[in-house]
């Protein structure tokens, strides 16, 4: 149960060169009562770009206002008793948003952000903030800024709109130095009145916030009882400049340039055009309504020179057009069957609700994240002026196929598995360790930032398919994206790798389940037969960083063969209701011949046994997974 801590109301909160006022009051107030649009304080704010968030624009400098009669801000304290099941998952807070709208659900979280970060990690410092746009980000940012301003925070970074992609906030963090930012998205869990809502919280180096942090955060949420909130107006969000209350600053930036500056000075710009403006090459880019929308023509094609119809669904939307926001087989269904379909494009990429993942298509052609960030790694020193001094380290998620053990082995670099969320690359890549990364689950990136960048992504795959067809001339044929990887293959053998996700499932049955496989583990052997498999160990994986030595356990059930085989079985962190079970099973095939097998004929007996062993039907009562990629 919650521990309510003491109730006593009248707080005073004072700061140096703010107002400092006692609020008397004897009931429990919400949030929304005091963020209500005010007047008290006049407020300019000097627009200039004025454009709204469908067209954005590259660049603009900023101006100030300040509010002349202002001699600092009223902070109020909002009385507030702790509520249950705040804990942060793989990647933030999800939760319904119906349920973040409810009074002080939000707050409560920031709140206790702040209650768990040392005090000169934030007071009169800087912060970013940045979403996806999806529903409920406008009130949410009043929200985060007052309460930013009411705990001392110096000045805050907001994308125009609220809009901005994760691997934009975490660019924005390192570059302009900032202590931190908070993230407005669910990711790529679907948006609207009745779905996902969700926050995310980065530190100083544009990293995800550790265990140690989001472990504290929930533990503050348990026993907060008041909020800190700085009695100033709504801000307008939709023009980029500078208003200042008092001591506290509030910068509406554009949520492109700062990420498209990085972008130039990673990627040969001028390779990558060479590409797009050939006429015998075919771009298309699905920004499913989602925080990419806002980058895609400012990037791919105002700077890039592709078609300007290379762009779809470039507009982002509260509710992502009705659609899911994950780019994979079964979500981006429409790229999928334009890619397969007579004629199709050479190329497409999507990303998801805010803008870290993605996946790469070629004519006819799927390329697994697995495979992606392998190849990438393959190609990046020759095609990627970023890595034109090779990578420090490569390293993957563990559910993540070895497909890029094995080019770490031949190029004889750094080699890291770790637990599956982007935060445990970061330690790695601080410590100099590590370049090149991935996961499963469309997520690829570098030590560029620290976050996983779909842009980023499609600019690498397009940089190496570039490169590789620099002296071509028209009409000859061009190396296509699915010869790329078949050569890949014939090099480095093909690890063949599916991931079935049976998602909301009745969380008890799924926790019996788990229960289950971990009973088989401890009574398993090496060398016990399952069918033709022989294993060699299994385990629930356990993670100790190398640079701070902290150990995360329970990261997922892997049965290991001799021949390489894995079968893997997890339960997803980021879903906002009951539990997903997701099984990875993955296959090494060295032999060219068989290359071309599609994977799930090349997995069968595998996902046979991984169905079998865990008698996932039994326990969860489903016939057939809701997602396969
Ligand atoms: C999923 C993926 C994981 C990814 C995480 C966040 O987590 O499996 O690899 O890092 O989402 O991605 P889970 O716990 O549901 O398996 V995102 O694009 O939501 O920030
Ligand atoms: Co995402």
């Amino acid at each position: 149960m919650a521990v309510l801590s003491s109730l006593s109301l009248s707080l005073v909160i004072s700061q140096t060169s703010l107002t400092t006022t006692t609020t008397n009051s004897s009931s429990l107030l919400s949030l929304s009562s005091l963020l209500l649009p005010k007047s008290r304080f006049p407020l300019r704010s000097f627009s200039i770009s004025g454009r709204s968030s469908s067209s954005p624009v590259v660049a603009m400098a900023s101006s100030t206002s300040t509010v002349p009669d202002s001699q600092g801000i009223k902070i109020t304290s909002v009385p507030t008793k702790p509520i249950e099941g705040q804990k942060t998952g793989t990647s933030g807070l999800r939760k319904k948003v119906k349920l973040f709208m409810e009074d002080n659900y939000l707050g409560n979280w920031v709140q206790a952000l702040f209650n768990s970060l040392p005090p000169e990690d934030f007071k009169n410092g800087v912060l970013v903030l940045g979403g996806d746009g999806r529903y409920f980000n406008h009130e949410a940012s009043q929200i985060i800024i007052k309460i930013a301003a009411g705990n001392g925070v110096g000045k805050i970074l907001v994308g125009r709109d609220g809009i901005m992609s994760t691997p934009a906030v975490s660019a924005v963090i390192r570059k302009r130095k900032a202590n931190g930012g908070f993230i407005m998205s669910a990711s790529h869990n679907p948006g609207g009145p009745e779905y996902d809502w969700g926050i995310k919280f980065n530190y100083s180096s544009g990293q995800p916030a550790p265990e140690s942090i989001t472990d504290k955060i929930y533990g503050n949420t348990l026993s907060i009882s008041e909020i800190k909130v700085a009695d100033i107006p709504d801000v307008d969000l939709s023009r980029v400049g500078v208003t200042e209350y008092g001591n506290f600053v509030i910068e509406v930036i554009d949520p492109v340039s700062d990420y498209l500056e990085l972008m130039e000075s990673v990627f040969d710009f001028g390779l990558i055009k060479s590409l797009l403006s050939r006429s015998d090459f075919r771009f298309k880019f699905d920004a499913m309504h989602a925080v990419t929308g806002a980058y895609a023509k400012p990037i791919f094609v105002d700077s890039l020179g592709a078609s300007p119809d290379s762009i779809t669904n470039g507009v982002p939307l509260e509710d992502f057009g009705h659609g899911h926001p994950d780019p994979n087989l079964t979500y981006a269904k429409d790229l999928v069957d334009i890619m397969y379909g007579e004629g199709g494009p050479d190329f497409g990429a999507a990303s998801d609700g805010d803008g870290d993942r993605n996946m790469i298509l070629g004519k006819g052609f799927f390329i697994t994240p697995s495979d992606s960030v392998a190849i990438i790694a393959a190609n990046a020193q020759a095609a990627i002026p970023y890595f034109k001094n090779g990578s420090k380290g490569l390293a993957r998620s563990m559910p993540t196929s070895c497909a890029l053990d094995r080019v770490a082995e031949k190029l004889k670099l750094l080699f890291f598995e770790v637990p599956t969320g982007w935060k445990f690359f970061g330690n790695l890549m601080d410590d100099e360790k590590l370049s090149i990364c991935g996961e499963e689950s469309f997520g690829t990136g570098s030590d560029h930032i620290r976050e996983k960048d779909g842009i980023w992504a499609v600019l690498a795959w397009l940089s190496i398919i570039a490169y590789r067809n620099k002296d071509k001339r028209s009409g000859e044929k061009l190396v296509s994206v699915g010869d790329v990887a078949k050569e890949h293959w014939a090099v480095y053998g093909r690890n063949f790798f599916s991931r079935y996700d049976y998602e909301e499932c009745e969380s008890e049955g799924a926790n019996k389940m788990v229960g289950h496989l971990r009973d088989i583990l401890s009574k398993s052997n090496s060398g016990d037969k399952y069918g033709d498999y022989v294993l060699q160990f299994a385990d629930d994986f356990t993670y100790t960083d190398p640079v701070d030595g902290s150990v995360a356990a329970k990261q997922g059930v892997r049965f290991v063969f001799t021949d390489g085989s894995r079968i893997i079985f997890r339960l997803s962190g980021t879903g906002s209701a009951g539990a997903t079970v997701r099984i990875y099973i993955e296959q090494f095939e060295p032999d060219v011949s068989k290359h071309d097998l599609d994977a799930q004929i090349a997995l069968k007996p595998l996902i046979d046994l991984a169905l079998s062993v865990s008698k996932l039907k039994e326990f969860t009562g489903r016939e057939k997974p809701t997602v396969i990629t």
